[in-house]
Parts: structure tokens; C-alpha cells; sequence
């Protein structure tokens, strides 16, 4: 199957997707429905595992949008997991230095470009109905990369990072970058913001696609203005808990 994250990039100013906690597949197809162009099953934060993403992928693909993981950690075994059940991406936390971007790479792409584990019998090769010759190479072509940049170490290397070969998205995690310049959860903070803004500008002048986090739609269209392109729009439970209470003080509001 094609990559439906990477033909969006290539056509749409901006792509947005929300962060998943739920293992649910019905609350990917709601988000499908609703128009958003992938989702990224959170397996850093939260409860969710390979198994409980694995159907997640395909109703993320029958409802005609991509499935991105975001890994626990910078594990070869993870990233192989998440690719072989299906992801369009893996989306790899704390990515510090040029040595942390060439492991994700590796684990990521099957030779020559990586070491990435090889196996046929998984949905990734379609249950091995995708011939040997094809499956390798489309494998690699078709799945993303994305490394998040989200501490002062990955700001400081980011020159020795971007020269990494296999990277498709450079992602900034505005809460732990905040963390890492001693300003937690002041995502909005000029000094975080500077940071932001400096990543943006390296990674595009390197012709790197960038990516990045936001709680509300201003913020998001701000970043979709300054050319980031994947924009992560919120968390399921974070949408639900907002619905739910917009829905509720409209009903208290109402009576009075
Ligand atoms: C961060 O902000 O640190 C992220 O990883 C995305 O929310
Ligand atoms: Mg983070």
C-alpha cells in the first residue's frame, strides 16, 4: 500500500493528526470520519502496546488515513515491531545526536540503507503475499522516518543530525524542549519559541519536512504559517474530555 502520509506531504500545505491513548480502533475511524489525515498511536506515553496498535493500523487504513507509531524509546526491537504490523511511520522520542538519528535509521530500513530485522510473515509483507523482491524494496522506499528534536543537546548537534540520510520529518516536542530550558510546560515561552523557530529554519534549508505539537488550532495554523507541515493537533482523551465539557456547560448555561 502506498504511503498516504507521504503523497499529503507532497500536496497539501500541512497535514494534522491527533495523538492516540485509547486502544481503540472505533476512536480511529471517528477520527478518519472526521477528517484528520493520520493519527500516532502513542506508545511512549500511556498505556498502548504493538498488540493493542496493530488493529488500530488497519482501521486507520480502512478509513483512508495513516497510522504513525511513536516508540517508546530509541529501541531497534520497537521500531521493528511497529513496522512490521503495518505503520506508515515511526516516530522516534529524544533523538539527540547524529550517533541517536543513524540508530533510528538503521533499525528503520532494510539493507542497504539499514539493518532493520527481517521478517515475511507479519502484515507489513502483507502475510507474505508480497513477493521477497518487492517487499524489501518498497519497505523502504514507502515507510517514514520521523525523529523528534526535544532537548537542548538535539538543538546544539542539530547540524551533525540533519546530515543523517533516511530522515523524512524532523519533529519538536515543545513540552519536553520547554523542559530542557528549565521552563516547564511554557510552551509559548520567547525563549522555547526561539528554539522552535531556529529548528524550523535549519531543518527547511536542509529541505527537511518539520513537524510539531499543538493544544489549540491558533497555535497550529501560527506553526502552519512559519512552514511546519505535520502539524500533531492534541490527544484523543484531551478531544473527548473538551467535547464532553462544552456539551455539558452548554447544557448548565442553557437552564439558567
Ligand atoms: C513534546 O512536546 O515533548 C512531545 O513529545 C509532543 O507532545
Ligand atoms: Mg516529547
Amino acid at each position: 500500500m502506498a504511503n498516504i502520509l507521504k503523497e499529503k506531504l507532497s500536496t497539501e500545505k500541512f497535514v494534522v493528526g491527533p495523538f492516540l491513548k485509547l486502544p481503540s480502533p472505533a476512536v480511529v475511524e471517528i477520527m478518519g470520519l472526521a477528517g484528520f489525515d493520520f493519527v500516532i498511536i502513542d506508545c511512549e506515553h500511556g498505556p498502548l502496546n504493538v498488540l493493542a496498535a496493530e488493529d488500530m493500523v488497519r482501521a486507520a487504513h480502512l478509513s483512508g488515513i495513516a497510522a504513525v507509531m511513536r516508540i517508546t524509546e530509541n529501541n531497534p526491537a520497537m521500531i521493528s515491531r511497529a513496522l512490521d504490523i503495518g505503520v506508515d511511520a515511526v516516530q522516534v522520542p529524544q533523538v539527540s545526536a547524529r550517533a541517536d538519528a543513524e540508530k533510528v535509521v538503521k533499525a528503520a530500513k532494510f539493507s542497504p540503507a539499514g539493518e532493520r530485522g527481517v521478517c515475511r510473515f507479519v502484515r507489513a509483507s502483507g502475510y507474505t503475499s508480497i513477493e521477497k523482491s518487492e517487499y524489501f524494496q518498497r519497505a523502504n522506499r514507502d515507510t517514514m522516518v520521523i525523529i523528534h528534536i526535544e532537548g537542548q543537546d538535539g538543538i546544539n548537534n542539530l547540524d551533525e543530525i540533519l546530515q543523517v540520510e533516511g530522515i523524512d520529518i524532523v519533529f519538536i516536542g515543545p513540552y519536553d524542549l520547554s523542559q530542557s530550558l528549565g521552563l516547564p510546560g511554557q510552551v509559548d515561552h520567547p525563549d522555547v519559541e526561539k528554539k522552535m523557530l531556529e529548528v524550523i529554519e535549519k531543518a527547511a534549508g536542509k529541505g527537511k519536512c518539520v513537524g510539531t505539537f499543538v493544544d489549540d488550532i491558533s497555535t497550529g495554523y501560527k506553526w502552519a504559517k512559519l512552514g511546519v507541515q505535520y502539524i500533531s493537533y492534541s490527544v484523543d482523551v484531551g478531544i473527548i474530555y473538551e467535547a464532553c465539557k462544552r456539551t455539558v456547560e452548554g447544557f448548565h448555561k442553557t437552564e439558567q
